[in-house]
């Protein structure tokens, strides 16, 4: 079965960017995922829109913006204004008093709207949501930083969410610490797609092209 795989940029090589986009890109990677944060949201400052900036003009695959900022109806039109029509924007609705207004000005904008899911943050906060978004990015570590532990409790959340989406018509993702037995678990059950940081992609002492035909050839078995 064919997932989306998409790159986590903010575990990427900053001395050599342009080459590790090139290598990527011909890697057979799907996206480009880009963390933003604030250092408000999130206790740490990552990718800026800058950064954004410069990969979508190294690119031309899609990208896959998570904002992990306070308030993010005060800045999405920045992020908005620099992206092209079918790139993905998730938001996290627990840091915007009115995040439906938020994710309509992702719609309009021409974007694929998305909110991503804390680990601590419950599906009945965000239900109603889930009949305006195309994605779902599910949060398997708590957000702000690359190489962590993932969080076992989650997988409960996670078939929930399955049993929602073809009623709702979303499409679910993981991002977090996602190893080659997550996808092997996980795929079967309806997820669509996974963000590939540390723990499968980057800083390994094979190339990504390597690795990449690995994780498909794994995804490829799953029926
Ligand atoms: C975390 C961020 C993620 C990570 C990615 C890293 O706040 O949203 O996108 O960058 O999950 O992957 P890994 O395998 O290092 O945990
Ligand atoms: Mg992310």
């Amino acid at each position: 079965m064919y997932f989306e795989l998409t790159a986590s940029m903010m575990c990427a090589n900053y001395g050599n960017l342009e080459n590790e986009i090139k290598q990527l890109d011909e890697s057979g990677i799907d996206s480009f995922h880009i963390d933003i944060m604030d250092g408000r949201f999130v206790p740490n400052y990552a990718m800026s829109l800058n950064d954004m900036k410069y990969i979508a003009s190294a690119t031309k695959k899609p990208l896959d913006v998570h904002l992990m900022i306070e308030h993010p109806n005060n800045n999405v039109q920045l992020f908005l204004n620099n992206l092209r029509p079918g790139d993905t924007v998730y938001i996290h609705p627990e840091a915007e008093y009115h995040p439906s207004t938020t994710l309509q000005k992702i719609i309009n904008a021409g974007m694929i709207p998305g909110i991503a899911i804390n680990p601590g943050t419950s599906v009945e906060t965000v239900y109603e949501m889930l009949r305006i978004v195309k994605k779902v990015l599910v949060m398997t570590v708590n957000p702000g930083n690359a190489g962590q532990m993932y969080m076992p409790y989650v997988g409960k959340k996670i078939s929930r969410l399955l049993l929602l989406k073809g009623e709702m018509c979303f499409r679910l993702y993981w991002d977090g610490a996602c190893s080659a037995d997550k996808i092997l678990k996980f795929a079967p059950m309806g997820m669509d797609g996974f963000v590939l940081g540390t723990t499968l992609l980057f800083g390994k002492k094979r190339s990504y092209k390597e690795i990449m035909q690995e994780i498909r050839k794994c995804c490829d078995d799953i029926d």
